[in-house]
């Protein structure tokens, strides 16, 4: 399998987290590019029409995009426990809780760094904080005893994103109202799928 990736996307570093997790990384032959919403590589949009990463060229089939559908794949292969039966629907919506915060803040980050400044709106990127901030509480209030449970595809969502949040966002202050999940980002960024995978640029 090859996996096309550039290094500081939080939803590449997810499918990585899950593939250590997995004990199939061994497998993925990486293959990084540069691309951008206002310039695609044209490798990756012959694969992908969407042009984004990652996206996973496989060996059984056409290439797979979208980091959910790349995880998903990448457990049935493993035969892994990320997407578990008895509480999928929880694991889904965790998922997509973390996913939808990697949006608003990934969104920022291009607002904030792709765009010239004249062309900036400071009110959409509040916007965008706002939501990320509103999921985070809501994670803090309703989501702690399934973050302290069996790991799954929404604690690796959690982690990665909580962890992009320091990287582009750590002026946000996010764990001053939300301790609990402050002391369980800090246990989890100790595994060594997080530690391997760390981004620090
Ligand atoms: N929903 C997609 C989002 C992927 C995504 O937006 N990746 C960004 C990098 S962080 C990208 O490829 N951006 C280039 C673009 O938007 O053209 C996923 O989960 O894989």
């Amino acid at each position: 399998m090859e996996l096309i990736f550039s290094p500081t996307s939080p939803y590449v570093r997810k499918v990585l987290v899950a593939a250590h997790e997995l004990e199939i990384v061994d497998q993925i032959k990486m293959t990084q590019v540069t691309t951008t919403a206002f310039e695609t590589d044209s490798r990756l949009a012959s694969v992908n029409p969407l042009g984004k990463i990652p996206t996973l060229l496989r060996d059984d089939g056409p290439a797979l995009y979208d980091s959910r559908v790349i995880m998903r794949y990448l457990n049935e292969r493993a035969d892994g426990a990320l997407y578990p039966e008895g509480r999928l629907w929880d694991v889904l919506t965790l998922e997509a809780t973390a996913h939808g915060i990697s949006d608003a803040t990934v969104s920022m980050s291009y607002e904030m760094r792709l765009r010239p400044e004249n062309e900036q709106s400071p009110s959409w990127i509040e916007a965008q904080w706002e939501k990320a901030a509103r999921a985070l509480d809501v994670v803090e209030a309703r989501w702690m005893s399934h973050l302290f449970g069996p790991l799954d595809a929404g604690h690796i969502g959690m982690g990665v994103v909580l962890s992009y949040i320091d990287l582009r966002h750590d002026v946000r202050k996010w764990r001053d109202t939300r301790p609990a999940l402050a002391a369980w980002h800090a246990k989890f960024s100790e595994r060594v799928s997080m530690t391997t995978t760390r981004i620090d640029g």
